[in-house]
């Protein structure tokens, strides 16, 4: 049995980066998990990207530092690294001093990994004195990271892993620029590749050969899943790791993931995917996720499950839950057909089980996973609200058309209406997104046929 040698996480993430606290405790799951790898490099760390130039504070270095042990102790290696890439000058010894200053000075809390990220920055040269200096951008990149590792490398004692993110660490063909880095950058560092596409759906292994001819060398995958920032920030990414293939581990040197701004909730992937990153070709996913699953909310992982089933929807899983999906057009089906007993039990079914579940969640959840995933919970909540009112409403149809109705039987069904109007009116206005969204037309759909028969009853 082969395992990728490099199993990590990358905190790569935009957004507010982890706590120290969150970190410390990322670093024991991941041992616990048999990761072996963490790299620190939140995106809105000022002196990670914006600021580079300057050092970090006294205060910073304790407390890498006894990540730096933390790791240590737990078999997982902590790589610091940097993105210089908003206003470096690839020629500038002077800049090259600057960076070699800072990692020399963060290497004193121990770290002997380092990393120098090129991505999300200008895709060409933007200052004269590069481009009179160098050919093209790859050029300049290897020249400044090959000489910023040699003399790391003199300096520092026992320097281990030195990595190098792209700028186009991701795409479907081998371009001049990644056979350029793949030529010039030194051959003992590692290069990061995303896959096809930024948050790739699948890596494949005619993708890790393309990288791998390219970059003259096995890409180092940065895997974005579970991340959601950016546009996924209305989606919590907890569904299991899955469309990479097995076959990759020959062909790269490992896969690092970046996970969301939500430390907790991350480790479902998290453990899911370290059961692929250890042993790729037994991988069971469904296996690993009702483990991981039960692991993150121990006491209520049934109902974790049907949480995390209504928030699946990933860059990996681009549709649905099969199950959510089938209930979806057997529910449009039926409201087409009018069969509306049958609509009602479904949806008083599914109301249950989400009303029942959420409130379990609510109650057993640890503090803090339900203060992450709060937003996506309350939605849930709605949705089930949802679901159960239009069941109530369905069946106070019937009392319309029967031959006793009444004054108060109709100002019952007005009342529905009005709180079916006000969870929609809830729900348009939640900031996330989860499956349960699926069942906003049928339910629009269902109360205007209901507004329209009190219009016919009572003008
Ligand atoms: O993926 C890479 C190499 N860079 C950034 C990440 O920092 C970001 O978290 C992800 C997901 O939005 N996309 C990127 O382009």
């Amino acid at each position: 049995m082969s395992k990728f040698e490099i199993r990590g996480v990358v905190e790569g993430f935009y957004g507010v980066p982890w706590s120290m606290k969150a970190r410390k405790a990322m670093l024991r799951f991941l041992g616990e998990h048999r990761y072996n790898l963490y790299i620190y490099a939140p995106k809105d760390d000022e002196l990670h990207r914006r600021r580079w130039r300057e050092q970090y504070s006294e205060e910073f270095k304790k407390d890498f530092a006894e990540l730096v042990a933390e790791g240590l102790s737990c078999g997982v290696s902590v790589v610091f690294a940097i993105s210089p890439g908003l206003g470096v000058r690839y020629s500038s010894d002077s800049d090259i001093e600057t960076l070699v200053a800072k990692l020399e000075d963060i290497a004193g809390t121990g770290v002997r990994s380092f990393a120098i990220f090129y991505d999300d920055i200008p895709e060409t040269l933007v200052h004269e004195e590069d481009e009179e200096a160098f050919g093209s951008l790859a050029e300049a990149q290897a020249h400044f990271a090959n000489t910023v590792y040699s003399i790391l490398k003199a300096k520092v004692e026992g320097l281990s892993r030195f990595i190098v993110c792209p700028t186009q660490y991701q795409g479907r063909k081998a371009t001049d620029y990644m056979k350029t880095l793949g030529e010039a950058l030194d051959g003992d560092i590692s290069i990061m590749w995303t896959g096809p596409e930024v948050c790739s759906e699948r890596l494949s292994l005619e993708d890790s050969m393309l990288a791998e001819e390219a970059f003259q060398r096995k890409p180092l995958y940065w895997d974005n899943y579970p991340v959601n920032d950016a546009s996924m920030v209305p989606e919590l990414h907890v569904g299991p790791y899955e469309g990479r293939d097995s076959g990759i581990v020959e062909h790269s040197e490992g896969i690092v993931l970046n996970p969301m701004n939500q430390p907790i909730a991350s480790k479902i992937a998290l453990a899911s995917a370290a059961e692929f990153l250890n042993n790729p070709t037994e991988y069971d996913v469904e296996r690993s996720w009702v483990s991981a699953i039960s692991e993150v909310a121990p006491g209520c992982s049934k109902e974790m499950e049907l949480f995390c089933e209504y928030n699946l929807l990933s860059p990996i899983h681009r549709d649905h839950s099969r199950r959510i999906v089938e209930l979806h057009h057997k529910l449009n089906r039926l409201v087409g057909e009018k069969r509306w007993a049958e609509v009602q039990e479904l949806l008083s079914d599914e109301a249950e089980m989400i009303i029942q579940s959420a409130e379990t969640l609510k109650e057993k959840l640890s503090e803090e996973l339900s203060r992450e995933v709060g937003p996506w919970l309350k939605e849930f909540s709605l949705w089930g609200r949802l679901m159960g009112k239009i069941a109530e409403l369905i069946s106070s149809r019937r009392l319309i058309f029967s031959a006793d109705i009444t004054f108060e039987t109709i100002e019952e069904v007005r009342d529905l209406c009005g709180e079916v109007e006000s969870i929609l009116v809830e729900l348009v206005r939640a900031e996330t997104i989860t499956a349960g969204v699926l069942f906003r037309d049928l339910s629009q759909e269902i109360l205007i046929r209901t507004k329209g028969y009190l219009t016919l009853l009572i003008g």
